[in-house]
């Protein structure tokens, strides 16, 4: 049957100067990366208490996943309601030991087997995270920037540690890992030495990233802060450290929109990261009054950092993750809406006539490219949503959630 919305949808757009064909197309190819932990609250499988290092899941909606068998099934469900094939991004929190503990500085690959198991049954890559926070050695809310030298190397070898797992799961799956070091550390109030550790933190990171390891298999990122809950005053890895670290040791810088000054833009850095660097990575987010990691949404600044992706035409070059946690609601729901809304915008990024734009622009024909901007949104955007995910043989509207209702029946509310 001919679908009579996307064909007028598409000659819309086409007398626009737009192919949707092609948008669609391009969409199709993005790999996301979707963070696992929204699934139980950046809890992990170490029983290892309260989360810590100045960030917060807040919530207490039943069903959260227990286990590693439970988070695998809940992002199961997760991506059956999601378009596209993508990555899934873990933390070293999540090693799964079949009951054994393992300091995390003895982590091997060994230990995410069942990860790769999981990806490559569902053509997914994976991504990897060491994890410096919620552990008695980060309890002073110092790791790699710690002044002992003791837990400043346990730090070191847990960062080694899982490069090497990184680039296990390059290997396996032959798609590149990202690996990305965000540390919490930092002080709740006016720090007598700032560049002490800082200077720690660099010879941490020298020693960490001191192996090259084949770029196929593992890409290292760095991901800065502006502040923490209880480390208001001081961040030791903050943005101008990392950019600068990353320029100089061929490490990418991880752009967090959760973690700058609240009227601060990631949209805007991303051409200036992409001048200088061959890719940039992100963790689109919300933040709401500060970096509280609300579900992302499809509001303007997510459109802008989607804009900011498509007519830099670098779809290749900008590494798109997720990070979001909210536990005050149904957490598959929060999954698919946060990464639906990031296809969203990307979509509608790529439905813009970016060539016909940039000449308004360059014309210095701002009243018309005000207009067309404002008309733009106006368009009928949902009909090639409609089609993209029919394509991909998910549906398009808000029936999705139905199918977690239904779940949340089943499964996830015998969780108690
Ligand atoms: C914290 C950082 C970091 C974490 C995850 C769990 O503010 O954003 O990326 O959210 O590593
Ligand atoms: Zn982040």
């Amino acid at each position: 049957m001919k679908n009579e919305r996307y064909e007028f949808a598409k000659e819309v757009y086409a007398q626009a100067g737009v192919d949707t064909d092609a948008a669609i197309k391009a969409l199709s190819d993005v790999r996301i990366s979707i963070h696992c932990w929204q699934g139980d609250d950046v809890g992990g499988f170490e029983n290892s208490g309260a989360l810590s290092g100045g960030i917060a899941a807040t919530g207490n909606y039943p069903g959260k996943a227990r286990d590693a068998k439970e988070l695998m099934a809940d992002l199961d469900l997760a991506l059956s309601l999601i378009p596209g094939t993508h990555k899934i991004n873990i933390h070293a929190m999540y090693a799964i030991t079949d009951g054994k503990q393992v300091s995390r500085d003895k982590l091997e690959p060994k230990h995410f087997a069942k990860w790769v198991e999981y990806a490559k049954a569902r053509g997914l890559g994976l991504d990897i995270n060491p994890t410096l926070f919620s552990h008695p050695l980060a309890a002073s809310g110092l790791t790699l920037s710690h002044p002992s030298e003791s837990i400043r190397k346990f730090w070191i070898d847990h960062c080694i540690a899982m490069r090497k797992v990184g680039e296990y799961f390059g290997k396996e799956l032959g798609i590149p890992c990202v690996n990305n070091v965000w540390i919490p550390d930092g002080y709740k109030d006016v720090p007598a030495d700032r560049m002490g550790p800082r200077a720690r933190l660099k010879d941490s990171l020298d020693q960490i990233f001191a192996e090259k390891i084949d770029k196929r298999y593992l890409v290292d990122t760095v991901e800065s802060k502006v502040f923490g809950i209880g480390v208001e005053s001081y961040t030791v890895g903050s943005h101008e450290f990392y950019m600068n670290y990353a320029a100089k040791n061929d490490v990418l810088c991880l752009l967090d929109n959760g973690h700058f000054h609240p009227t601060e833009v990631v949209s805007d850095k991303i051409p200036s990261m992409l001048l200088f660097s061959d890719k940039v990575a992100l963790h689109v987010t919300r933040g709401v009054r500060w970096d509280s990691d609300h579900v992302v949404l499809f509001d303007d600044e997510t459109r802008e950092i989607a804009k900011e992706i498509v007519r830099c035409d670098a779809l290749d070059r900008v590494l798109i993750g997720l990070d979001f946690f909210d536990a005050s609601i149904n957490r598959v729901a929060a999954w698919v809406t946060g990464v639906r809304n990031m296809q969203k915008s990307l979509l509608y990024a790529l439905l813009m006539p970016h060539d016909k734009l940039r000449k308004l622009q360059d014309e210095g024909r701002f009243t018309r490219l005000m207009v067309m901007n404002e008309e733009l949104k106006a368009y009928p955007f949902g009909d090639v949503w409609a089609a993209f995910c029919k394509q991909h043989k998910v549906l398009p509207r808000e029936n999705w959630l139905n199918t977690v209702e239904q779940y949340e029946k089943d499964v996830l509310g015998l969780r108690i």
